[in-house]
């Protein structure tokens, strides 16, 4: 028990987390500036919720935010590859500031611990799969450097303050309420969305590019666990499914799911991507006591399905 703040709480995987703790009877607080966030991603706990309006850049505002709280998710980001290389100042000042004055206001509230999302992204092209937090890191763009950097500045803070600081490094994670409308969204929503429009959904590159997606709900279950595991504490752990699908694959499971035969149209690859991505999942196994529950196929039909309502 305690006063859960979780910081882009309105977001896609933010408010699955605050639905998550409303329903275990936690006391939450979300800190979101509604930039990608939204209000109605909280409908259901809209009573049980205190949202403040506020925005990480800021440090004099968020401070107030922080008082009284226990555990702080941190999941505020600009979260995009390809945004953060059209624009790496503002991808910087709300991913590595922002994250900066998160923790330091953590710290001044003497916060139990904070538990902040990290990236896949982190791992860049490194050879060796799957990838394994000890490999070395080798970010392929301001996304991922801005990250990496956060979580640098989280086990400085773990170290030189005690603050209890664990990074996660989330594998591409999917699922209901990822933003349908935006640009900057993950692939499988903009195919899904694609599927249920008519429209062609577009591979770049060959399509053999692998990801390890992972099912939103999984995330929570970890996230979670990560507040309390005694073991958490200054380490930075992958959170994925251990499973790599290529993008080919999921355009072949999302046919089956559909019943259709699409056939995806292919653009030259995107800059800064990745090509591989797959997760040990290792350390949160024996961290967290993690274990993936719900799989890609499982999660794609559950993905449509919400789709299927949102754009109706
Ligand atoms: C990165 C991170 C992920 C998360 C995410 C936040 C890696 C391996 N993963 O995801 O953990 O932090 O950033 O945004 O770095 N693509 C298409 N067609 C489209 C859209 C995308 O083919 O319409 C491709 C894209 O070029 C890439 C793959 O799909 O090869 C996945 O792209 P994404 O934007 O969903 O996620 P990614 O891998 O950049």
């Amino acid at each position: 028990m305690g006063l859960y703040l979780v910081t882009g709480g309105a977001g896609f995987i933010g408010s699955h987390i605050v639905e998550e703790l409303v329903q275990r009877g936690e006391s939450v607080r979300v800190l979101d500036n509604l930039s990608s966030g939204r209000r109605e991603n909280l409908a259901s706990v809209q009573d049980k919720v205190d949202l403040r309006e506020c925005d990480i850049r800021d440090l004099e505002a968020i401070r107030p935010v922080l008082e009284g709280v226990d555990y702080v998710i941190h999941l505020a980001a600009l979260s995009s590859v390809a945004r953060s290389i059209e624009d790496p100042v503002s991808t910087t000042l709300v991913n590595l500031n922002g994250t900066l004055h998160v923790l330091l206001a953590a710290r001044d509230v003497q916060a139990k611990r904070v538990v902040m999302a990290a990236t896949a992204a982190a791992y860049g092209d490194n050879p060796s799969l799957p990838r394994v937090e000890t490999q070395m890191p080798q970010p392929l763009s301001p996304y991922a450097l801005t990250k990496l950097a956060g979580e640098y500045y989280g086990q400085i803070f773990h170290r030189i303050f005690g603050l209890e600081v664990v990074a996660l490094r989330y594998f591409n994670i999917f699922g209901p309420r990822q933003n349908p409308q935006s640009p900057y969204t993950g692939v499988l929503s903009k195919f899904i969305v694609a599927y249920l429009r008519g429209q062609t959904p577009t591979i770049f590159g060959d399509g053999e590019q692998s990801r390890d997606f992972t099912f939103v709900t999984n995330v929570v279950d970890a996230t979670l666990r990560a507040c309390l595991a005694p073991a958490a504490p200054g380490k930075v752990i992958n959170v994925g499914t251990g499973r790599g699908s290529t993008l080919n694959q999921t355009i072949a499971f999302l046919n089956q799911i559909l019943g259709v035969q699409v056939t995806p149209q292919y653009a030259p690859p995107r800059v800064g991507d990745v090509r591989h991505s797959t997760a040990d999942i290792s350390l949160a196994r024996t961290t967290l006591s993690y274990e993936p529950r719900v799989s890609l196929e499982d999660g794609l039909r559950r993905t449509v399905a919400w789709l299927r309502t949102a754009l109706s």
